[in-house]
């Protein structure tokens, strides 16, 4: 056995699947996950000694790479004051500035250290905002795990064919309305039935755990043109393409303004942070200005913090997210010529710094279209190119990410393993 095997066995005697958090188990692909020894730029090694040329990046948080010097020197200069207070700190403060400054729609953040917690946070204030029940979202679309959301949900839960939860009863998720993303007919048809019921519409911009699915022209518009029209507030979870597609993340490419916007990945760095803020005048109703509560023990970790402002820092560089969207669209178009030369049907698109693969003629635009595309297929070509040494998400459901860290050279080495790969498996 091999020492990932090995470590993968162990790990199943007292961790369900062996993982932290399902996908990595590597179920839908097969075979075992490698336990990951050490990351450095754009590559990671594990417990055999393998080399991979990673597009994961910690599924979105590592836009500037593994172990970037900078965030370590921050890391470290940081925890030497001290890991954590559960008291005010003037870097949370440096935080909230600059990501109020980065972002228009932003003029007020409550840090905390997930997407989930984000996510979650952000549809209790809206609901104690606006005073109703109801909340939108989008089949495919995945915004965390907290028990409302958790019904047609992307991510892990469309990587295994369950895409809504055992454990949350009825009662729960009866306030939860699900609609088909890109669908502006179906929303505006929802807002008519119930126009006094709805808190929050709440939407990935572009969705990214359900492969990636962008948003067709006008559907973003049309969505806060209702929500300002009914009163409920718009939320975008840009948990994962905050800083990520675009240097104002996805309301910035498409020139929206949503009322609240959830944050992380990006902000961390690969440490726990993130947030949620927008509309002072909703903000204010969190605890203990206003009655909607929220609190969290690390919330606003100086160290973690310390990752993620280093981490913007290095974003704030001139032509940064130009040279981001170059490497990923230089991948894209490499990974499609290479899949056409091999007449294996494919199609492939990014924004910014993160893309999507599809094992499908066009690029997808909707669930729907997302579940035709050939997952046997994509197994093949994700263990080919495991077994080449690039490292993509081991899921047909989940979009891929490219850092600075990434060079051209690392580009045609994994066009060279493409090439392979697709020819193999026509
Ligand atoms: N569900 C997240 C990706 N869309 C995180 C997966 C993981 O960390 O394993």
């Amino acid at each position: 056995m091999s020492q990932n095997e090995i470590l993968f066995a162990r790990a199943q005697k007292t961790i369900p699947a062996g993982v932290n958090s399902p996908v990595r188990a590597f179920r839908s692909v097969g075979g075992a996950p490698p336990f990951i020894v050490r990351g450095e730029g754009p590559c990671l090694w594990d417990a055999d000694g393998n080399q991979y040329i990673d597009y994961v990046g910690s599924w979105g948080p590592l836009i500037v790479g593994h172990a970037h010097p900078e965030v370590l020197r921050a890391v470290n200069a940081k925890a030497h004051d001290g890991l954590s207070f559960g008291a005010p700190t003037e870097i949370e403060i440096e935080m909230a500035e600059y990501l109020c400054r980065r972002l228009p729609s932003m003029e007020m953040v409550r840090l905390v250290s997930s997407g989930t917690e984000a996510t979650m946070s952000a549809l209790r204030l809206a609901r104690g905002y606006t005073g109703r029940a109801k909340i939108v979202k989008f089949e495919g679309c995945y915004h965390g795990h907290s028990d409302g959301l958790l019904v047609k949900a992307g991510s892990g839960l469309l990587t295994f064919g369950q895409p809504s939860s055992a454990g949350v009863p009825p009662s729960i998720t009866q306030d939860t309305v699900v609609l088909p993303y890109n669908d502006l007919a179906a929303i505006t048809a929802a807002f008519r039935e119930a126009p006094e019921a709805i808190a929050a519409v709440i939407v990935e911009p572009i969705a990214g755990n359900m492969n990636m699915a962008k948003p067709k022209a006008g559907f973003l518009e049309g969505l806060r043109a209702l929500c300002s029209q009914y009163g409920a507030v718009l939320i975008f979870d840009e948990v994962m393409t905050g800083f990520r597609v675009h240097r104002q993340s996805a309301q910035g490419r498409y020139g929206i303004t949503p009322d609240l916007t959830t944050l992380g990945k990006v902000i961390g760095g690969g440490m726990p942070v993130a947030a949620f803020g927008g509309k002072r005048a909703i903000m204010e109703c969190i605890a203990p200005l206003g009655p909607v509560y929220q609190a969290g023990t690390l919330s606003g970790n100086p160290v973690a913090l310390a990752a993620g402002m280093a981490t913007l820092a290095l974003t704030d560089a001139p032509g940064f997210y130009e040279s981001l969207a170059a490497t990923a669209q230089a991948l894209t178009k490499g990974l499609q010529e290479a899949a056409k030369a091999a007449g294996v049907a494919f199609s492939a698109t990014s924004e910014g710094g993160m893309f999507g693969l599809y094992f499908a003629d066009r690029v997808p635009e909707t669930y729907a279209e997302v579940m035709a595309c050939d997952v046997g297929r994509f197994n093949r070509f994700f263990h080919g190119m495991l077994d080449e040494g690039i490292y993509f998400a081991p899921s047909a459901f989940e979009a891929g990410f490219v850092s600075s860290a990434h060079q051209p050279g690392d580009i045609e080495a994994t066009l060279a393993a493409a090439r392979k790969v697709f020819a193999g498996i026509r």
